[in-house]
């Protein structure tokens, strides 16, 4: 795939940010998500791509844009046939409060390489490079915690494991308080949450927990590009579930759904904005004279290389992002 192709799925979730921004702490998640989405589309029109939607906003009748299936890019004759994955904003609730780790998010591979996984939960592990390969999210927690504490070179009460903060993880966050290390919570985004486990100076050094099965697939696409290692298992919450793991050809619901099965291959592009501050990128800026800042990241796996982007935006001069 064209490398620079990677720099324009930056455009994608800048415009995405740009245009969800203007919604923060305004309490209306609803809002700030159209927003990011209708920014994205229009983006997305102007890539030479064909690209199916393989994780979007929802099915073909629940969402008028980037729904399941739905055809984007400029799609001619020399497109490149791609699968994508799309959240427009991960972590909505945090851009309506006004709370930090909200981002816009893009993976995109080769067609077919994308898991296109049911909107249900997943439990996940994700860590970064130097513990790759030595967890599993089948071993007891103490296990996994010990095993990325001797990657790391740590103590484990030096270890800090991040979880999103949610009441089905009492018996999770109980079990690593024994094991002795530290938990930063948080309340929304574990695609941000499980790239933060790659950059050392992010101060997590493991995610723990279950979460949307989406954007277990959007990690996996970024930690491939990071070099660090993501786990999931789809974790049905009733009889229907189940029956939609079996007829997606997952027919045993506890398949270890490795970072290949979830995206395949080393052709994986992964492009982020964030629109509120967090740990590794920074919310997008509004400055005078209709100028806005943003602070993205884009990585390949093929060549494992990342870039931080910082851009500066004339939003005179492109008035469709401007609202
Ligand atoms: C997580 C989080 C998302 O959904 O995947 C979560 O990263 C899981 O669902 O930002 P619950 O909110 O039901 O726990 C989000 O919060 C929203 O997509």
């Amino acid at each position: 795939m064209d490398r620079n192709l990677a720099l324009n799925l930056v455009r994608v979730t800048e415009a995405a940010a740009l245009s969800s921004a203007r919604y923060l702490g305004r309490g209306d998640k609803n809002a700030a998500d159209q927003a990011a989405v209708d920014g994205m589309r229009k983006m997305f029109d102007t890539l030479n791509i064909d690209g199916i939607v393989v994780i979007g906003e929802g099915e073909m009748d629940e969402a008028p844009m980037l729904y399941i299936g739905e055809q984007i890019g400029r799609c001619i004759n020399t497109s490149l046939k791609v699968d994508i994955a799309v959240d427009p904003v991960d972590g909505t609730t945090a851009v309506a409060k006004g709370l930090p780790n909200a981002i816009a998010v893009v993976a995109m591979a080769p067609r077919g390489c994308l898991l296109h996984a049911p909107d249900m939960y997943m439990d996940k592990i994700a860590v970064g490079p130097k513990a790759a390969g030595k967890i599993h999210i089948d071993a007891p927690v103490e296990e996994n915690l010990n095993a990325v504490a001797r990657a790391l070179n740590k103590d484990i009460s030096d270890l800090t494991v991040t979880i999103l903060d949610r009441p089905r993880h009492t018996e999770l966050i109980d079990k690593v308080r024994k094991a002795g290390a530290r938990i930063k919570l948080f309340t929304d985004g574990d695609v941000a949450a499980a790239m933060a486990t790659c950059f050392e100076h992010a101060g997590v050094d493991i995610l723990l927990g279950i979460g949307g099965a989406p954007e277990g697939v959007i990690a996996a696409a970024a930690l491939k590009c990071m070099g660090g290692e993501f786990q999931g298992k789809l974790y049905p919450m009733n009889d229907e579930e189940k029956q939609r793991c079996i007829s997606m050809g997952i027919g045993d619901v506890n398949k270890v759904l490795t970072m290949d099965d979830l995206a395949k291959g080393n052709e994986v592009f992964f492009a982020a904005t964030g629109i509120s501050d967090g740990e590794l990128l920074r919310g997008v800026v509004y400055h005078q004279n209709n100028v806005a800042k943003t602070h993205s990241m884009v990585a390949r796996s093929e060549t494992g290389t990342i870039r931080f982007i910082e851009t500066i935006h004339k939003l005179d001069k492109k008035p469709e992002y401007a609202k």
